[in-house]
């Protein structure tokens, strides 16, 4: 029996200015490449160069020109669920600075959706510019998607310019859901700030050890049912919670990490649900991969979805 792929169309966001290395905006196409002919290209978005960014903003490196191409994700994103009401998006992006431009767009789409986000890494990616240690704006897309900016546990003074830009980008991202509707697999390579956040919201997460006790199947359908109340979801899938021997194409690799199986049933539980709207795929980078190993097992992992 021919099973019909959940995610025939998707979006390719080239984008690497959120990390710290150059790559990652190669990794759209190296994985598209590997889905054949099923996968329909609605739209590509090209980022801004490293090398034209001036990074006049200290405690988020490159916001400006990430702003700009939030802008435009939201719009062809909304874009798309205005004209496909019924549909699904696959996404594949580079780093994860950009997925709050994603969630913005279902969001415009479907202003009266109460949209769950189901967020699979080895990071929290909850950062603001006033706690991050890096500055690496992929370590902030959820701060930017909700709107906080965790003043009260500060380690950084913000300069002008970043304080601008960032409320730029928590206006782009337009408060697209809320912490009540996030729930974490697979992290486990946080900052004290960011755990402090997670316990003061109370955010459920589900550890690898979680995972390899219960499988993938029980985790992803524990998530979805966390998300009942929720009208849309939206899975974010980092590659870099996979283990770091799997994954040595990708920015962050860490250690204990998920396996390939208990993936696999995560992102195809969580495709079967008509909730699920929206996939991001993130943080391959070919530039640090050995051949095209990780590219090809992300490819095998969304086999079924992709
Ligand atoms: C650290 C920071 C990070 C990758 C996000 C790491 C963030 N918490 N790393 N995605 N690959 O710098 O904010
Ligand atoms: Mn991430
Ligand atoms: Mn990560
Ligand atoms: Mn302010």
């Amino acid at each position: 029996k021919i099973m019909k792929k959940k995610f025939k169309k998707m979006l390719l966001v080239e984008c690497d200015l959120g990390g710290p290395e150059a790559g990652a905006a190669l990794g759209p196409n190296a994985l598209y490449s590997l889905l054949g002919e099923n996968a329909e290209l609605v739209d590509v978005i090209r980022c801004a160069e490293i090398s034209d960014c001036h990074n006049t903003t200290p405690q988020a490196h490159n916001l400006k020109e990430i702003n700009d191409c939030l802008y435009q994700i939201s719009q062809s994103v909304s874009e798309f669920f205005k004209k496909n009401q019924n549909e699904s998006l696959g996404i594949i992006a580079g780093d994860h600075s950009t997925a709050c431009g994603s969630l913005a767009g279902l969001k415009t789409a479907n202003p009266d959706a109460r949209i769950g986000v189901i967020w699979i890494d080895a990071h929290a990616d909850i950062h603001s510019p006033y706690t991050t240690p890096s500055g690496n704006v992929h370590g902030m897309p959820i701060a930017a998607a909700v709107g906080a900016d965790h003043k009260k546990i500060a380690i950084n003074s913000i300069d002008q310019e970043t304080h601008a830009e960032w409320e730029k980008t928590k206006r782009l991202s337009q408060s697209s859901f809320t912490l009540n509707d996030l729930v974490y697999i697979g992290i486990r390579d946080l900052e004290q700030q960011e755990q402090e956040v997670l316990e003061q919201h109370n955010i459920p997460h589900y550890s690898v050890s979680s995972v390899s006790r219960l499988g993938g199947t029980e985790v992803a359908t524990a998530a979805l049912k966390y998300l009942e109340h929720c009208s849309s979801i939206y899975v974010s899938f980092d590659i870099d919670s996979l283990d770091a021997e799997l994954v040595p194409g990708t920015g962050t690799p860490v250690t204990d990490g998920l396996d390939a199986f208990n993936t696999m049933k995560i992102i195809s539980t969580l495709a079967a649900s008509d909730k699920v709207k929206l996939l991001e795929v993130v943080e391959i980078n070919p530039l640090l991969d050995q051949g095209n190993k990780t590219t090809e097992l992300v490819a095998r992992i969304l086999e079924g979805v992709f």
